[in-house]
């Protein structure tokens, strides 16, 4: 099949699961063609299947918000057309369903049928979907798409409840992950490097947004280092990252505290891990936390949103109430205070990534894909 894939090209989840699939569409024999504003951070291989296009938006002077829709547009009926696509598969809904719409329009208006699926993330419909200025844009794409998938049942269900004029039926197919990408033996991250007498290591992945309670993560850390020698890590980036380090100080614990910056890919720094904590307010799926237990990294994280269909209490981690600092930390103190649990915890956390497997996953992605080719 030739695929086109629109997704975010950045460091966010959606940006980086549209990458993954298409790299193992790629790698099963299929033209894949990105259409994105910059190449995706995640294209990091070379395939005689893997296409980009450069959706360009030229400033001009009368434009104070230059039209990224309708550059999308325009660029999905020039690929479409001469690239022969079969299929569009825009993640993301804002403005990627909306602009594979209209792509649709113009191209049925020259007699070339192109389905599209819209695969919802989780912010495009918990958080930005919610402003109202949005919604008759986002329900119209969403009914008119000719599929819709969404990450998870939470995210779902959230769809239903935020947009209840999205008639359209929705098919979760749940995010995963390449895990022999993440069994690689010897790298070049050597715990030591960060943790020098053998402490715990702590780890926190996100783009550093409000909504994943990066606050919460130090004062979690700050409790269990009180217990138990231990360092944290934080890789990303974001509007919080500021507050973050001012928080650290105030808290005395800036020496045992390592901010990395974003980082392409977090395999490296997650196998050293010990315990990865995601207190998020609203996780439509929680990427970030598959990906740690992909590492064998067992997760503490909030159960709010679709983390209790990815992280299992008890199991692979545990999940409290947003907000609930003190119980997240006595929670990860009785995972680290002996190498029997943690070593328990890190197999059961390796188990549970195993029912995300691309194996499992990819087959649901390209069985939607022929039932709209026909
Ligand atoms: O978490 C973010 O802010 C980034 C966002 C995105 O769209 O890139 O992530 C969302 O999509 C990911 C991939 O499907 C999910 O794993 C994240 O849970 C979801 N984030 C939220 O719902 C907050």
């Amino acid at each position: 099949m030739k695929i086109g894939i629109v997704c975010y090209p950045t460091f966010g989840g959606s940006g980086v699961v549209a990458t993954e699939l298409g790299k193992a569409l790629a790698q099963k024999g299929h033209q894949v063609h990105f259409i994105t504003y910059s190449p995706p951070v995640r294209l990091d291989f070379l395939s005689g299947n893997l296409f980009y296009h450069e959706v360009s938006v030229s400033d001009y002077p009368l434009f104070d918000y230059p039209p990224y829709e309708l550059v999308l547009s325009s660029k999905l009926v020039d690929v479409v057309k001469y690239e022969k696509l079969d299929i569009l598969h825009v993640h993301y809904a804002i403005p990627h369903a909306s602009a594979a719409y209209m792509a649709k329009q113009i191209l049925a208006s020259q007699g070339i049928n192109i389905p599209f699926i819209t695969t919802l993330h989780g912010t495009d419909i918990t958080l930005v979907g919610k402003d109202p200025s949005f919604e008759p844009v986002i329900t119209f794409a969403i009914n008119q798409s000719d599929a819709v998938t969404a990450v998870s049942e939470s995210l779902k269900q959230d769809t239903y409840i935020n947009f209840p004029n999205v008639k359209k039926e929705i098919k979760v197919i749940p995010n995963f992950i390449c895990l022999d990408e993440y069994n690689m033996e010897a790298g070049v991250c050597q715990k030591k490097m960060y943790a020098p007498k053998g402490e715990r290591l702590l780890i926190h992945v996100s783009n550093f947004r409000k909504v994943k309670r990066v606050e919460d993560v130090v004062r979690i850390f700050e409790k269990v280092h009180k217990e138990i020698p231990s360092k944290l890590i934080l890789v990303g980036d974001g509007p919080e990252r500021g507050n973050i380090e001012k928080l650290c100080r105030e808290l005395h614990i800036c020496d045992d505290v390592r901010s990395l910056g974003k980082i392409v890919n977090p395999e490296q720094i997650l196998r050293i891990s010990d315990l990865f904590l995601l207190p998020s307010e609203t996780e439509s799926f929680g990427l970030a936390a598959l990906e740690a237990m992909a590492s064998k990294v067992p997760v503490i994280s909030s159960n709010s949103g679709g983390l209790s269909e990815v992280n299992v209490n008890g199991f692979s981690g545990y999940l409290s109430n947003v907000g609930d600092v003190e119980e997240m930390a006595i929670n990860a103190i009785s995972i680290l205070k002996d190498d029997a649990t943690l070593n328990q915890f890190k197999a059961n956390a390796y188990q549970q990534a195993n029912k995300f497997d691309i194996t499992k996953i990819l087959p649901m992605y390209e069985n939607l894909y022929k039932s709209l080719i026909g």
